[in-house]
């Protein structure tokens, strides 16, 4: 039997929507899934996880075997699982401590209950697919006791791990009542992978603390097994933004919009609806700007793009109002009767479109609190095929560490963001270009294919290693 490569992540990379009784899927085109497809499109490779929708048991088989002809197996849960493992503990535990929001979380027993409980159930539908041989990859934070359970069972197996967001410093995991249940999930993995060196640093801090583990640079030492904890700054699929905006609709597009913004330049921001983005602060920055700069009044518009996200989450909808209000105010005072200071779009919209917005906006402005990595920021790179515009970015994003020559500021710091713009709108295009085309040779060599390659090829690396030591 030929070894298989099985990854695992909350969703599955597509989407399914029932259309006159019938279950309708298209698969997803987000760069994880583009990269990734390298590797679950192959031969005997699956792909495992949660369809995205409650399907009724009767009909449960149907939707597995249309999932099967994409290589896809789903884990399917209720809206009580869903609603306390996933949006309990992943999103109102997990994700505010491990972006530093730790008065948005909320501890609550059953959202732990809950989490251990779909753990175990995406571990039944591991084992039951898993072979002598295999390689199992499992995808955030969302599912960090999946490596551990699977161990249990199969101790020679390979398994990886990535985590997509940050993973917080020592002081900030602590307070987590089941950090220990949560390092030692984690553990199960031969080789843990983050996006930045920050990361694992602050990881080997909690697993010498929480854990008899011994750590020695970076390999943890655990149950007489070797765990390797590295950074793999994920990339995008930077082809496919570069060859986007040559596309007849994009160029369209791309003209459309200059001529509705008549010579105005555009500041643009494009983030999922989060807390952690920093979307309010930089508001501020933009109100703060109109109001030192009047000058600008008339001059420059900000484009602001919000993709709904988790809006059953309290806080999540707090913030959505708080953003009406404030777009309200900023538009109520500064317009003019033919012109506009925010454009804000709350939905999310076809990627040829924002391929044209990253085309035609002089600046990019991401300023999260706390990213994993931020995408965004290096598919505006992507995307600026002649070398023009300017990024600023925020120092709190991981992609910081890698496009050193964006305008990198202190989200927090709102004058130091308004000043940033500044700087930016006037950059000379001399400048611009210098800055861009070093951060383009970044993106463009250290694409999504490459970071799948180099997880992949670190995996197999770890467990040669675990089989000498097997054999000693
Ligand atoms: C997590 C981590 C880490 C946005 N609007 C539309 C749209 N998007 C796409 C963007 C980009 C993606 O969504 C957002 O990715 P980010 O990386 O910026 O943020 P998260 O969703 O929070 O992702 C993050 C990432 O995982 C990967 O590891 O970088 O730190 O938080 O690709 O283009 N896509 C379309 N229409 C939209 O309106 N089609």
């Amino acid at each position: 039997m030929v070894n298989k490569t099985i990854i695992v992540s909350n969703r599955l990379p597509v989407k399914i929507v029932e259309s006159n009784g019938e279950y309708l899927l298209s698969p997803s085109e987000g760069g994880l899934a583009t990269g990734l497809g390298s590797v679950y499109k192959k031969g005997d490779n699956i792909w495992m996880g949660w369809p995205g929708i409650d399907v009724p048991e009767e009909r449960q088989q149907e939707v597995t075997e249309k999932l099967a002809e994409l290589n896809l197996i789903p884990v399917f849960l209720s809206p009580e699982e869903i609603n306390l493992y996933y949006e309990g503990f992943s999103n109102e535990v997990l994700w505010p401590v491990f972006h530093y929001m730790v008065t948005y979380a909320n501890f609550e027993q059953t959202y732990w209950d809950f989490y251990q409980i779909v753990n175990q159930k995406f571990k039944h539908t591991v084992i039951e697919h898993l072979n002598e041989g295999d390689t199992v990859w499992v995808h955030d934070y969302q599912l960090l006791l999946l490596p551990g359970l699977i161990r249990e069972e199969q101790s020679h197996v390979t398994i990886g791990f990535f985590q997509h967001i940050p993973f917080p410093s020592y002081e900030i995991f602590r307070l987590i009542p089941w950090r220990e249940d949560l390092v030692e999930g984690m553990f199960g993995a031969d080789l843990l992978g983050f996006h930045t060196f920050d990361d694992v640093r602050h990881f080997l801090s909690a697993a010498s603390r929480l854990t008899n583990a011994k750590i020695s640079d970076n390999v943890v030492t655990f149950k007489e097994r070797q765990i390797v904890v590295e950074s793999f700054p994920m990339g995008i699929d930077e082809a496919k933004f570069e060859s986007l905006v040559t596309e007849q609709a994009v160029v369209e597009q791309i003209a459309s919009l200059k001529e509705t913004m008549q010579d105005r330049k555009i500041v643009l921001t494009i983030d999922r609806l989060d807390y952690s983005k920093g979307i309010l602060q930089r508001l501020q920055a933009y109100e703060l700007l109109l109001q030192k700069h009047p000058e600008y009044i008339d001059d420059l518009s900000l484009y602001m793009i919000v993709v709904p996200s988790r809006d059953t989450v309290p806080q999540y909808k707090e913030l959505r109002d708080q953003i009406d209000q404030l777009v309200g105010n900023i538009n109520a005072t500064y317009r003019t009767l033919n012109w506009l200071p925010v454009h804000y779009f709350y939905r999310s919209f076809p990627i040829e479109f924002l391929s044209a917005l990253y085309a035609t906006a002089d600046v990019c402005l991401v300023t999260p609190m706390r990213d994993g990595m931020n995408l965004v920021s290096k598919e505006y790179v992507a995307t600026r095929i002649d070398n023009t515009g300017v990024l600023i970015l925020s120092e709190m994003a991981g992609a910081s560490k890698e496009l050193n020559d964006a305008l990198i500021v202190n989200p927090n710091n709102i004058g130091d963001v308004m000043r940033a713009i500044v700087q930016a709108l006037n950059m000379p295009v001399e400048e611009q270009i210098t800055r861009m085309s070093v951060m383009r040779g970044i993106v463009k060599k250290f694409d999504i294919h490459l970071w799948v390659k180099n997880f992949m090829d670190k995996l197999e690396e770890v467990k040669q290693l675990q089989e000498s030591l097997l054999t000693k």
